[in-house]
């Protein structure tokens, strides 16, 4: 099977974050590559792997980073593909501004399609969104998690209205 998303992150300690682009993956059945490409410690490694994406299947690019992450951004410069930012914070993170506005910010003419704070999970969620405009399989799952969702807030909503109390 070939591997349609790409999950790619700074550095190991962004994992606790990032796997939450996986699971989301997973639980839509989305094949997907998970793997560090760090802009500043291997930038070559960057550049290549960026570059290659596309050739070996690769459909989206998410791309996880913290503090001055610049990853994404860089990631995005070397390719067509679509790229998914995830700001993390990390160790070296001022308060997590600096992950989301380093994203966030691109210049006109590189975008970066970035999510929340740690959003990892809607970033797997949005690349499914991408790939299910070409597969309509998978736009019927993404609508079953979508009625599951809205059914558990009608539940809760039930559960919270106040039962009649009977007066004796
Ligand atoms: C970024 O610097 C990584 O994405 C990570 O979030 C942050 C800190 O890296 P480590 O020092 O924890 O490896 O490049």
């Amino acid at each position: 099977m070939i591997n349609k998303v790409a999950i790619i992150m700074g550095s190991e300690n962004d994992l606790s974050v990032m796997q939450h682009a996986a699971e989301a993956l997973k639980a839509f059945e989305v094949a997907f590559e998970m793997t560090i490409v760090s802009a500043h410690r291997t930038p070559e490694r960057m550049r290549t792997y960026a570059m290659e994406a596309k050739s070996r299947g690769i459909k989206v690019i998410i791309a996880g980073a913290g503090g001055a992450a610049h990853l994404p951004g860089m990631v995005a410069a070397y390719t067509t593909l679509p790229v998914i930012g995830v700001p993390v914070k990390s160790s070296n993170s001022i308060d997590g501004w600096d992950s989301v506005l380093s994203i966030l910010q691109m210049p006109g003419g590189v975008p970066v399609a970035t999510v929340a704070l740690n959003g990892a999970k809607n970033a797997g969620i949005l690349a499914a969104q991408i790939l299910a405009t070409q597969d309509e399989e998978l736009s019927k799952k993404l609508e079953v998690y979508k009625k599951k969702m809205a059914d558990d807030v009608m539940n809760a909503a039930d559960a919270m209205q106040p039962k009649s109390v009977k007066i004796a």
